[in-house]
């Protein structure tokens, strides 16, 4: 039997009229009127595609792949393009394809022009005018080719990180800019600041995220809105990788409640890669110090795809994307 959504050929998937991927404006506004959030999780590599694409099939869940610049660089952009297309037109779950955190207009453009649905366009170290009009500048190329744009308005510096609370005051997205900015670039969804950092340790003490900041800012704009840095470093798998050799002290990440809470004030796109990382690097360590006598890539390398899986379906759960896709 054919398991491909559309006409096989001798089993081979043939691409669909149309598109074969969904842009994040698709998915996104989607999630907006249905008060859930979608994940955007990040690859490097052939693994974490199939964790994720096969959690959002198992779940019915929408799912953007997030492409870091570094990402392009290591896996090669033709082999990120063919093999997010390729697991699109595998599975049935709605999959969009996204640059996270573009900073280079030359890598920005080959996106745009590439095959990618979405850009992100990370402005957010320049000034407010220069980041404006960067942005702007992202926006005309990609709107001919339909390709969604995010932009960055505010620091993504942890607040524990900032001494004074006018330094974290600054750090946070002003909601009066942010409407200006929505405004003045057209965007299609706006990355925050709100007291979330990336990585692993995003807290000295206790979490501390400015969730009114949210509502505040949702209230003036009317683009969608988007949260980086949103893992949750459970201790459970940082344990299990302690116990097999890793070194990771004094982490903490976002709590499921305060996600939930950024959902409800009007998130509609969570970004995840740490929580990942933590997965695929604990059970990976199991394996290989469980079965020392192990050389075959896949006893090593499977039980971490194993483990990413289950992540990004804990995800969509607490996302509310699942069964969405139906
Ligand atoms: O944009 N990203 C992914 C890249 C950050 C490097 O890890 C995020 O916002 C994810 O944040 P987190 O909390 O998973 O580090
Ligand atoms: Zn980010």
């Amino acid at each position: 039997m054919c398991e491909y959504r559309d006409t096989c050929v001798s089993g081979l998937p043939v691409k669909r009229e149309g598109k074969v991927l969904a842009t994040n404006k698709d998915l996104l506004k989607r999630a907006r009127e249905g008060s859930y959030a979608v994940g955007a999780f990040n690859i490097n590599n052939m693994e974490f595609l199939q964790a994720i694409t096969g959690a959002a099939e198992e779940l019915a869940s929408p799912v953007i792949i997030a492409i870091s610049e570094g990402a392009i660089k290591y896996a090669g952009f033709r082999n990120i393009v063919q093999m997010v297309r390729f697991a699109a037109e595998e599975r049935k779950a709605p999959i969009s394809l996204h640059l996270d955190h573009g900073k280079d207009i030359a890598v920005i453009e080959r996106c745009i022009e590439g095959g990618f649905t979405s850009v992100m366009i990370d402005g957010s170290s320049l000034p407010f005018e220069e980041n404006i009009a960067v942005t702007k500048k992202v926006v005309e190329k990609a709107k001919d080719r339909g390709v969604s744009v995010e932009g960055e308005l505010g620091k993504l510096a942890g607040i524990e990180d900032n001494v004074s609370v006018a330094e974290r005051e600054a750090a946070l997205t002003d909601p009066g800019e942010a409407e200006e900015f929505v405004k003045r670039t057209g965007i299609d969804a706006l990355a925050i600041a709100v007291g979330t950092s990336h990585g692993a340790y995003k807290f000295k003490g206790e979490p501390n995220l400015a969730l009114n900041r949210i509502s505040e800012i949702a209230e003036r704009v009317p683009t969608l809105l988007v949260l980086h840095g949103a893992s949750g470093v459970k201790q459970e798998n940082v344990e299990i990788a302690n116990q097999y050799g890793a070194k990771l002290k004094g982490t903490k990440g976002v709590p499921d409640t305060a996600i939930v809470e950024a959902i409800r004030r009007g998130i509609s796109k969570v970004n995840i890669d740490t929580d990942m990382r933590i997965a695929f690097t604990a059970y990976v360590r199991k394996a290989m110090a469980e079965h020392p006598e192990e050389i075959d890539p896949r006893k090593i390398i499977g039980p971490g795809r194993d483990a990413i899986a289950r992540v990004v379906k804990e995800k969509m759960k607490l996302f509310g994307s699942e069964g969405k896709a139906r």
